[in-house]
């Protein structure tokens, strides 16, 4: 059944769970991380690359693809799958938190957001219906509800407004969804650092019986303590049998932690972000191919990695192609963080099935 969670395994001594999301396009194992592929592009990393690296479901973004093209072009292409290429699940983010955090000249009302576009400087007007309504022309698999994602200085009266204001436009955002059989709406619950708000927050959403929850508000700017206090108190009042997506975070240790809690699913830029910039995630650490250590290195860059870059490449030419700021030096390290953090969770998973998670992946929850 379409858009049905199956439980696989569950960790004896955790939260943790091995699951399968079903989805008009392909099934999504979990726990699983997504690469983001804001504009219709996981950056520089074509479709069949993101295949190599296992990626099942990927991202993009209603706001960015609103600016540009605009969702009238991607939806005369077939949809967000066919424009882009890529025939497996995507999710597509409502804007409820690029708005807040990229758009200038905003201005945040109980109907929605207006805000001046950063291509042409037109005023838009993101709202509940507007975002799902652009988000039914894109076509993903699965859309997110419009949410208010206050920033971490926020003060608790204005973290209350976004709780209550998630909800009101969570109506909104159903009532417009014109096509629940062939795309999964998600909530996401706010709340800021406040228990008491993620509880309401999460008992309210829970109501519309929505097919997936998310946990939005996270990694604003707030302590990592605090990260894994707000996950661990919001994940397990979220229904079992849905499937639970922890939004915009993809760091070792984070995602360990809210496994641990019984999330499903995550995203984060920082694997192209890394690789744009010369950085590759190995064992943990993050190396900079630039340094000048790495000229006659002439070992892969992760030799226990199994992707195309560390089957095919040296140290020594990475750091070459950083050094003459060739294209293919970012693409290639691009390539093996989204395989890195993709394998990670995938090992993750096998170890929840071998009811091995805490033997093997302890360590990161001290
Ligand atoms: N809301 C939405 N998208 C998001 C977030 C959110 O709160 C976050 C929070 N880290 C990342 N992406 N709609
Ligand atoms: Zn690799």
């Amino acid at each position: 059944m379409v858009f049905q969670y199956s439980l696989i395994a569950s960790c004896t001594k955790t939260r943790a769970r091995a699951g399968v999301f079903s989805t008009p396009h392909g099934e999504v194992e979990t726990p699983r991380f997504m690469p983001v592929g804001t504009v219709g592009t996981v950056k520089g990393i074509t479709p069949a690359q993101l295949q190599s690296a296992h990626a099942q479901m990927i991202l993009g973004n209603t706001y960015h693809l609103h600016i540009q093209p605009g969702e009238e072009i991607i939806e005369k292409a077939g949809g967000l799958h066919n424009f882009m290429g890529w025939q497996q699940p995507i999710l597509t983010d409502s804007g409820g938190f690029q708005v807040f955090s990229l758009a200038d000249l905003r201005q945040i009302t109980d109907d929605g957001v207006k805000f001046r576009s950063p291509k042409d400087g037109r005023i838009i007007n993101m709202t509940p219906e507007n975002s799902i309504r652009i988000q039914n022309s894109l076509g993903a698999d699965v859309i997110m509800a419009f949410d208010e994602c206050p920033p971490a200085t926020a003060t608790k009266e204005e973290v209350v407004k976004a709780v209550k204001r998630t909800t009101a436009w969570l109506e909104r955002c159903i009532s417009a969804h014109k096509k629940p059989e062939q795309q999964a709406l998600f909530g996401i619950v706010q709340g800021g650092i406040y228990p008491e708000l993620r509880t309401q927050s999460a008992k309210e959403l829970i109501e519309f019986n929505l097919p997936g929850y998310a946990i939005g508000g996270v990694s604003v700017g707030e302590k990592p303590e605090l990260i894994h206090q707000i996950v661990q108190w919001t994940t397990p009042l979220l229904p079992s049998n849905k499937p639970r997506y922890l939004m915009g975070v993809g760091s070792y240790k984070e995602m360990v932690v809210a496994i641990a809690s019984g999330i499903d699913l995550f995203d984060c830029v920082i694997p192209t972000r890394l690789g744009r910039h010369g950085a590759a995630l190995v064992q943990g650490e993050r190396i900079n191919l630039k340094n000048a250590q790495y000229k006659e290195d002439f070992t892969p860059l992760d030799p226990e990695c199994d992707c195309y870059t560390c089957k095919n490449f040296t140290r020594a030419y990475l750091n070459h192609l950083i050094r003459a700021k060739e294209m293919l030096g970012y693409i290639l390290l691009s390539l093996h963080n989204i395989y890195e953090l993709i394998n990670f969770t995938r090992k993750i998973r096998q170890a929840i099935i071998n009811d091995s998670f805490v033997e093997e992946f302890g360590h990161y929850l001290n």
